[in-house]
Formats: structure tokens, C-alpha cells, sequence
């Protein structure tokens, strides 16, 4: 079985990772490796990171850099959405759009896979959403409580990983990934 290493400091991230990749012939081995995020786009810093770590172990990894994009906010917090949950929090966000009716929002991931040897390949996953008036679920993690899916009628707060990873952002990516790397 061929195995691939996800480099990340997010505990959550690994949970769902490893949720999708068991129905895969594929081995997922986590490490936390730490890698410089440069101030770019989710495809810049996906594309470096990975680049980076395999340099690194020399052997075949994923990175991911993912963000949440609130259309009224005109795609903040997007790239900076690691440090704006560490700061502003979910509160923070509720309070920017106190009084505004445009809620849409989207979660973007992107993959970034790199084998020995060969140019790093990403992989964009997104699902489409709405902020919430307030907090919902404490299921997740950061902004999930947050995220409203219409067609749920949930927030990503009140799903559990299964039901998260039946249609995330993350599950679109990995899956684009695990369908091309499936053929490799
Ligand atoms: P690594 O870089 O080590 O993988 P990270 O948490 O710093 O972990 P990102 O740089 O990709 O990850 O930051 C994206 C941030 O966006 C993350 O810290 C969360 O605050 C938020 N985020 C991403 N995916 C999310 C999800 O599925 N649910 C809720 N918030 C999410």
C-alpha cells in the first residue's frame, strides 16, 4: 500500500483526513512538521509548503492551506483566516456583518501534493455557504459553529466529521487528489 505523509500543526484536519482516506488504498501517516506560509494565495502557499516538506523527509506529501471567504467582506478573512480566528474569533466575524444581509460565504482548500523529484501539483476543494446570525454546534472546529449550509439547515458546527466530510470543501480537494493519485 503506498503511503503519503500530511504535514500539519491541525489536529481537526488530520481527524477528517483520516476519516476520507480509510475508504482509500492509501496510507496516511501525519506529521507536524512546520513550514514557513509565505503571504500568498492557497495555491502559492499549498504549492511552497509541499515543495518544502518533501524536500525535507524526501518522500511523497500533502500540505493543505484552506480559508473561509465571506463575500460581503469581499474574500476577508480568506488568506488570513488562521490569525483572524485566533483574534477577531467567530464573535468577531458576527460583529463585521451585524446589519448585513449578504451572508455568503465559501470554504476553499487546497492541496498540495510533492513527490521526490517532480513538480508539486495542487488541488482546489469548495463549498458554498452562509455566516450564521449567531454560533451553532460545538462540533468541528474554528469556524464551523459559523458556517451554515442551507441544504442542511446545520452549520458545519452541528455536523459530525462523516457528515462534515460527505461534501467540505476539504473532502472535494482530498478527493480530487486521491482520484489523480489513484492513477499515478
Ligand atoms: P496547518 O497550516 O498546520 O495545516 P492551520 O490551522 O494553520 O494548519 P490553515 O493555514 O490552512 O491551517 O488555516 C486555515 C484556517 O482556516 C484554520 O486555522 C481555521 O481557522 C480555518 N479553517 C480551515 N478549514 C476549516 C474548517 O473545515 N472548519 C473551520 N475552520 C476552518
Amino acid at each position: 500500500m503506498k503511503t503519503i505523509t500530511f504535514i500539519t500543526g491541525n489536529k481537526h484536519k488530520v481527524i477528517e483526513a483520516e476519516n476520507i482516506f480509510k475508504d482509500y488504498d492509501i496510507n496516511l501517516e501525519h506529521i507536524d512538521l512546520g513550514y514557513c506560509e509565505p503571504q500568498g494565495t492557497l495555491e502559492e502557499v499549498a504549492k511552497s509548503g509541499a515543495k518544502y516538506a518533501c524536500h525535507k523527509l524526501n518522500k511523497p506529501v500533502i500540505v493543505e492551506d484552506a480559508g473561509l471567504f465571506i463575500k460581503a467582506l469581499k474574500g476577508f478573512p480568506g488568506t488570513y483566516s488562521s490569525y483572524v480566528q485566533e483574534t477577531l474569533g467567530n464573535s468577531g466575524i458576527l460583529k463585521l456583518l451585524e446589519n448585513t444581509d449578504n451572508r455568503c460565504a465559501e470554504f476553499r482548500s487546497v492541496i498540495g501534493y510533492c513527490a521526490p523529484n517532480s513538480e508539486p501539483k495542487i488541488f482546489l476543494g469548495k463549498v458554498s455557504g452562509e455566516i450564521a446570525s449567531c454560533e451553532k454546534g460545538n462540533l468541528g472546529f474554528a469556524f464551523d459553529p459559523i458556517f451554515y449550509v442551507p441544504y442542511k439547515d446545520s452549520t458545519f458546527g452541528e455536523l459530525t466529521t462523516e457528515q462534515k466530510n460527505q461534501f467540505s470543501h476539504r473532502k472535494n480537494s482530498l478527493e480530487k487528489f486521491i482520484e489523480w493519485y489513484s492513477k499515478e
